[in-house]
């Protein structure tokens, strides 16, 4: 497991001392638990929509998100569990959601966290609540989480350059599985290190992991 760029994010959110943590008690294995639930709900036919399952980032994941407080804010894409879970959201409610099937879309504005499935689509709404969050002078900072393909979008590029150009309290996690679906993000693009690959950028934290799970679904075909 790589991971760059995580010494100045820490840095960027520890200056705050009026926060609250969220009340979570996650291991990496809790975590773990969580998706072969899903999974097992999954590949059983009780979900009738796609998941997109995490695995082998918890260590990660727990590191990042001990600077993150309640008032802070989380972006995502399709793939969260595990954010909402470290957020905060009570896990019954995140598996409600999920079996009502919204995994790719789970939003709880009363935990401050939002997701959405569309490539690239939440980056630009997550900057925009960073300009918000300046403008009013609220202690809080956003936390915008996408995979390589998504990183290497213009949107993203464009989204990532306002960011530090206007010093906005926003930090970028770019989320490296090696692949767009089924794709090789670097074959696409020809290139071989991927644009934000070992930041050590304070706005961009960048780190590789291996997941035992396709991209969608949990390894059995389901007809919805
Ligand atoms: C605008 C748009 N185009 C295409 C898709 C289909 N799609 C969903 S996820 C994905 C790949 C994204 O890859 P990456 O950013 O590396 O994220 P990962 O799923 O690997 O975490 C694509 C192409 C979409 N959801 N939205």
């Amino acid at each position: 497991m790589r991971v760059f760029g995580t010494f100045s994010f820490y840095a960027a959110s520890s200056e705050t001392t009026t926060k609250t943590k969220p009340m979570n008690f996650y291991t990496k294995n809790t975590l773990i638990a969580f998706e072969n639930e899903v999974a097992e709900l999954f590949n059983s036919a009780k979900i009738r929509s796609p998941v997109h399952l995490y695995s082998g980032n918890e260590d990660v994941m727990l590191d990042l998100f001990r600077p993150i407080k309640k008032e802070d804010w989380v972006f995502c894409s399709w793939r969260s569990h595990y954010q909402c879970l470290l957020k905060g959201v009570p896990k019954q409610l995140v598996l409600d959601r999920i079996i009502e099937g919204k995994s790719i879309s789970l939003c709880f504005p009363e935990y401050r966290i939002y997701s959405s499935a569309i490539v690239g689509g939440i980056v630009p709404v997550a900057v925009g609540a960073a300009m918000a969050l300046k403008r009013s002078g609220e202690n809080a900072t956003v936390y915008c989480f996408i995979g390589d393909m998504t990183s290497e979008t213009g949107i993203v590029h464009e989204s990532i350059k306002f960011s530090k150009n206007h010093d906005l309290p926003i930090r970028f996690i770019v989320e490296d599985n090696g692949k767009s679906v089924c794709t090789d993000t670097r074959q696409v693009w020809a290139q071989e290190k991927l644009s934000y690959e070992d930041s050590e950028d304070e706005f961009v934290t960048y780190y590789r992991y291996e997941t035992k799970y396709p991209h969608a679904g949990a390894g059995v075909r389901v007809q919805f």
